[in-house]
């Protein structure tokens, strides 16, 4: 069975992009598909993502939806790369803490937020995330480590979800470089983070 990962993504800075920098990190080969704004909510990309949403993958006879998810299910495939922290290892809980902070806390509102920001949505979007991002990001980096990785002193899906969501807030000027670089550089430096060109917007 090959093992390509044909990913669908309107470019590297929507969430095709953690999938794109885990093909990498994994040394998956990878048949890069890239969707055209209107093309994502039309068959026969919506056959693939009924919720017309990049991005979308087939792989192995799967075809994954959700960002997170398809990260998850890919890297567990390969649990000698210990891109995710394991039930029954210590930093279990840590790991799924800050997975849930970023993926579904953070992620969603920096989008939008952002997304208003350049018009691409409705102006009411600015008011509804920033009272939230205003209260949440500054604990957020308050408690990121100045330097190695969130949990189990390894590179996990972690670092990953908490890397998309620090590039938004970075690049929207919700949070200094200079407070989170610590942490972010070493992530930028990663050859499979290059490779995906995922920082482009702030490098
Ligand atoms: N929770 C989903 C969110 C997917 C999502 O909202 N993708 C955006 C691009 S980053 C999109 O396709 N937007 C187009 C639209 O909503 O019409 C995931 O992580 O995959």
């Amino acid at each position: 069975m090959s093992d390509e990962l044909i990913l669908y993504g309107f470019g590297v800075n929507d969430r095709s992009g953690k999938v794109r920098w885990l093909a990498h990190e994994l040394g998956l080969p990878l048949d890069d598909r890239r969707i055209g704004l209107g093309e994502h909510r039309q068959a026969p990309y919506s056959d693939l993502n009924p919720y017309g949403m990049v991005p979308a993958v087939q792989w192995r006879g799967h075809t994954l939806i959700e960002s997170t998810a398809i990260c998850t299910f890919v890297a567990e495939q390969f649990p000698a790369s210990g891109l995710v922290v394991a039930p029954g290892e210590p930093a279990r809980a840590a790991y799924l803490q800050w997975c849930a902070l970023f993926a579904e806390t953070l992620e969603s509102r920096l989008v939008e937020n952002l997304l208003a920001g350049y018009e691409m949505l409705p102006p009411a979007f600015l008011e509804t995330t920033k009272g939230s991002l205003e209260r949440r990001l500054p604990v957020m980096v308050q408690r990121l480590p100045t330097s190695g990785f969130l949990v189990a002193d390894r590179f996990t899906l972690a670092d990953l979800e908490a890397a998309y969501s620090l590039r938004l807030a970075v690049r929207a000027g919700h949070v200094e470089m200079e407070a989170v670089q610590g942490y972010l550089r070493p992530l930028m430096e990663r050859p499979a983070a290059k490779a995906a060109a995922f920082f482009s917007s702030i490098e």
